[in-house]
This record gives structure tokens, sequence and C-alpha cells, in this order.
């Protein structure tokens, strides 16, 4: 007779949340992007290179969650960019109230595009909006070409998918990772998504994401 959705209910408040967040960034057009990925494929070595590399060109903030410590906090501030960290205390992903605070610590004036890292998780971060520009999905080789078919939210809603760490299919390692097929699966969810073979130890395939990054700014300043 009576149905008690929680679920909705906590949703329902992180959507308020979410709001303020995007009117915020949309007033004060900048970019926000949320990366969401399994721990591990690679989210923190690819801030601090596309940091560094970008460092002349577009000025890069980086909200952090994490369920502890502070590391990937400090592996942002070494590259001189700031980085707020956001500790979760067990929680699997961020909430959009989370990330309105973290935002009010960011400099965002001199900001042109906040990066939201969030927990590594490929599940529940998709379903939490936190008012961000844009959703990337980040999956390393490591992780197999199955997983766009089998995590199919994350990648269904994403802007734009990293697919990370291609050095170690030419080092002579035994990964069966078929990007073709990751590609494909990830397509049939999400025709328009733009996809990004890359390596961020090496380099490799760089080149494409941050031009894609520097027209999605400039589509902000216009
Ligand atoms: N071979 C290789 N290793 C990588 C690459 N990117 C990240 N890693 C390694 O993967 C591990 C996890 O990286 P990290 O950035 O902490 O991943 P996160 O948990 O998603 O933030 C670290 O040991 C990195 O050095 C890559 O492109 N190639
Ligand atoms: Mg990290
Ligand atoms: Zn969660």
């Amino acid at each position: 007779m009576y149905k008690v959705n929680v679920g909705k209910k906590i949703l329902s408040a992180n959507e308020e949340y979410a709001l303020k967040n995007s009117q915020l960034l949309t007033e004060q057009k900048k970019l926000c992007l949320n990366m969401i990925s399994s721990p591990g494929s690679g989210k923190t070595t690819i801030l601090t290179r596309t940091i560094s590399d970008l460092k002349d060109k577009i000025k890069i903030g980086v909200i952090e969650g994490d369920i502890q410590t502070e590391i990937d906090a400090e592996r942002i501030r070494a590259t001189k960019a700031p980085a707020i960290q956001i500790n979760t205390d067990g929680a699997c992903h961020l909430s959009a109230a989370q990330v309105n605070s973290a935002l009010e610590n960011l400099p965002i004036s001199d900001l042109d595009l906040i990066f939201i890292e969030n927990v590594g998780n490929l599940v529940c971060p998709s379903a939490f909006e936190l008012g961000e520009s844009a959703k990337i999905a980040v999956l390393s080789v490591a992780e197999g070409d199955d997983k766009p078919a089998k995590y199919p939210s994350i990648f269904a809603k994403s802007k734009a998918m990293l697919i990370n760490k291609i050095d170690l299919l030419k080092a002579g390692v035994q990964i069966d990772f078929d990007i073709e097929r990751a590609k494909a699966d990830a397509r049939k969810l999400n025709k328009g998504i733009e996809i990004f073979p890359i390596s961020a130890k090496t380099g490799e395939g760089l080149a494409g994401w941050y031009d894609w990054l520097k027209r999605e700014v400039k589509k902000l300043r216009l």
C-alpha cells in the first residue's frame, strides 16, 4: 500500500545541488568534466599529464573524490594546479552537495576547466548527477574489452571515452583487448560518443584528446 522509495528521494536531494552547480558553472562559462572509471584505469595520471601539457593553453582545476586520503589531490598539486580533495568515508560515489562545497573552495574565476575525478567505480557514479557539463568514461586495456557491454550506463551517458594504457598492447604483454570491439560496443549504446585510445605514459593519442578539450572550452567562451 505505502511504497517507500528511498533511492528516488536521495536522488532528488542530489539533483537540487546538481542544478545549483550547473547554474554556477553555466553563469561563469566554465567547462566541468566528471571522470568516471574503475579504480586504477589511470584517471589521475591522465589528469596530471593533461594539466602539464596544456598549462599554457587551458587553466585546469581538479576536484578529487576518494574514499580516503589526499594522495590524488597532492599528485595534482605537484603540477601547480589547484585541487580540492573530498573524502567520502566509504561512499562509492561523489554527491552533488560535496561537489558544491568543493566548487566554493576552488578559484573558479581563474580557471577554464574543472575536472571532477569521481570515486573509482564503474557503476553508481553514473546515477548521481553532479551538475557537470559532461561525463568522461575511462577504460584501460587491462580491464577487458567487454566492459562497455557489461557496464552500459556510464558508456551510454558519457560524451567521450578514453581507452587508456594502449602502450600495454604493444609491449609484448599478453593482454587480449580488442579496441574495435570496445569502440563498437560503446557506439551501440551511444552513437555520438568521442573515443580516444591513449597512453598517459607514452603520450600516444593524447593530441586528439587535447584538441577535443580545446574545442569544448572554446565553445563556452563564444
Ligand atoms: N602502462 C601504463 N600504465 C599507466 C597508464 N596510465 C596510468 N598507469 C598506471 O596505472 C596505475 C593507476 O593509475 P592512476 O592514475 O592512479 O589511476 P586512477 O586510480 O584511475 O586514478 C599507476 O600505476 C599508473 O602509473 C598508461 O597509460 N600506461
Ligand atoms: Mg586517482
Ligand atoms: Zn555509490
